[in-house]
């Protein structure tokens, strides 16, 4: 394990204008530093600053995701059999090093995905939450024993690994969503090839050498670098090969029914946290302030980033002038640019050019479904730019904040997610409107509603078809001991976080002792029980 440590990261040559170190990364197969197979390579750049090259990484073929897998299967007995709670020792030993190295991660995400520095440090965070959290499960991860209907015999369950699994993560939470998998895969006794977002390979890249760093025995975590297509596409063909025992994936409902369609036709569990277009309601009861403070962030905050980014903003028509009065102040100020650089940004860059050419192509939708545009150029060029912009529109890949009003649930844009900085704002006459608009788009991921009257957030919370809802909240903020997932289009009812996601990464065994020294059948060798005589006359009563 120290072997990694020990193993410095090779400088690049090319020159970093911005004196950050640029390094060549490796794939982490079987705790070795490894290249591509052909030798192939990708780059990371800074999405704030596309001159400041973060590194290049092995672009992985078929290959080297089969040597993961191998190392994964060879690992496998080894850590399966390693006690829970030493299993739980080395992911709270995780949480100490993340905790020491955090400023170091934090601004190292940041460099690579543009997230404000404090979004960041929410996120680093969440990862380590997260490994406190099942640091202690490790000591639980509890079985049942189970009365037998035949004496002499003992009847237990168990919690067994799945096996070796496959995690393939995005790149907008590149630290807390891969720990969310990673974690509690590990501490069922399960091994994984994790296949890194291809915008976030040096931070994965860290974050697995500080589970090496924290004492996990080689081959037990296994980092892939490369494509969706290429190494991602590989690691799920491997499912139909009877290599891969579990999937799990954060990305596109697209990419999710795909692999949702291989697993089910192998019969391999999956995990998939897909699209959402989470509704914010806001009704005339609500604190108008709080209320477009919440929707705000939730549209705008990492950029609308976030698979549980505000898509539809549902206000009552009593409310609906006076809130977007104050909300398009709040927009026309946003303040954009590389938090690294500038205090007080609500958001910076998109992911990366392919995210900004999607983000693009999602707001043709609204334009061409005659939505009112009231806010938004696209992207900020140096002729474009809103008033809050405070960075090099050239070096990077900035967009305007997008408010479109006017929407209703017969338009494209209503139903589908668009992936970035814009809300599609939509009227509702009453209550029962307000819900049945919240519940119209085919996804169901995260919701909200802001009202001060009880009976109404009863309704909502009972009524909503979505994984998660707050109730005079925005519709992000998951914590790492709540379930986290959607149902709908948004996933398939699997969860991640706190003790709900032990089921997505282990079965039950349920085991039977005999102890009695014969055969004894369940069912047909069990006690009768004879009823007692009836003593009333019950024809005296008649
Ligand atoms: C995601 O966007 O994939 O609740 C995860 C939230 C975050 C997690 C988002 N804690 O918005």
């Amino acid at each position: 394990m120290t072997r990694l440590l020990e193993t410095g990261l090779d400088l690049l040559d090319a020159e970093n204008p911005h004196g950050l170190p640029s390094v060549k990364g490796w794939n982490i197969i079987n705790g070795q530093l490894t290249e591509a197979s052909d030798g192939a390579r990708f780059e990371s750049r800074n999405p704030a600053n596309k001159d400041d090259l973060l590194g290049n990484f092995p672009r992985s073929t078929k290959d080297d995701v089969h040597a993961a897998l191998d190392a994964a299967h060879a690992a496998l007995p080894g850590w399966a059999s390693t006690p829970a709670p030493t299993r739980g020792q080395i992911i709270g030993n995780m949480a100490r090093l993340l905790i020491d190295l955090k400023e170091d991660i934090v601004r190292l995400e940041t460099r690579e995905i543009g997230k404000t520095v404090k979004e960041s440090g929410g996120e680093v965070q969440e990862a380590i939450d997260t490994c406190l959290f099942f640091q202690a499960e490790g000591r639980r991860l509890y079985g049942q024993t189970v009365h037998s209907e035949l004496p002499n015999k003992e009847l237990s369950t168990y919690r067994r690994p799945l096996g070796v699994c496959a995690i393939i993560n995005a790149s907008n939470f590149p630290a807390a969503v891969p720990f969310w998998k990673i974690i509690p895969a590990l501490i069922c006794g399960n091994t994984v090839v994790w296949k890194s977002p291809k915008d976030a390979p040096l931070l994965s890249f860290a974050l697995a050498r500080i589970m090496h760093q924290a004492g996990l025995p080689d081959g037990v975590v296994n980092l892939v670098h490369g494509t969706g297509s290429g190494a991602g596409q590989h690691l799920v063909d491997a499912v139909d090969e009877g290599r891969v025992n579990k999937v799990s994936f954060t990305g596109s409902t697209g990419v999710g029914k795909m692999i949702g369609e291989v697993c089910g036709r192998n019969l391999v569990s999956c995990s998939l946290e897909l699209g959402g277009k989470n509704p914010l309601v806001v009704m005339p009861s609500a604190n108008l302030d709080n209320a477009v403070e919440g929707a705000y962030w939730a549209a705008f905050g990492t950029a609308g980033q976030r698979c549980t980014s505000l898509g539809n903003l549902i206000l009552h028509e009593d409310i609906h002038d006076a809130f977007m009065e104050r909300f398009m102040a709040k927009v026309h100020e946003t303040r954009i640019g590389d938090s690294l650089h500038h205090e007080g940004v609500l958001y910076g860059p998109m992911l990366s050019e392919v995210y900004a050419k999607d983000f693009l192509t999602g707001l043709e939708m609204a334009e061409r479904d005659g939505a009112t545009k009231l806010w938004g150029e696209g992207r900020i060029t140096a002729d474009s730019a809103p008033s809050g912009f405070v960075d090099n529109a050239e070096a990077g890949v900035f967009m305007w904040p997008h408010v479109y009003s006017d929407v209703t649930e017969d338009m494209e844009c209503f139903m589908n997610e668009i992936f970035g900085p814009v809300v599609t704002v939509v009227k509702a006459r009453d209550f029962d409107h307000a819900l049945h608009l919240a519940n119209a788009s085919p996804y169901g991921l995260s919701s909200a509603c802001y009202t001060n009257d009880r009976l109404e957030a009863y309704r909502f919370k009972t009524g909503i078809k979505a994984g998660m809802t707050g109730i005079n909240n925005s519709t992000t903020g998951a914590e790492a001991h709540l379930p986290f997932g959607g149902v709908k289009n948004s996933g398939n009812g699997t969860r991640e976080s706190g003790m709900w996601v032990i089921e997505a990464y282990s079965y039950w065994h349920a085991v039977n002792d005999e102890l009695s020294g014969q055969l004894q059948l369940a069912q047909m060798d069990v006690d009768e029980i004879h009823t007692a005589e009836a003593t009333v006359d019950w024809s005296t009563l008649a």
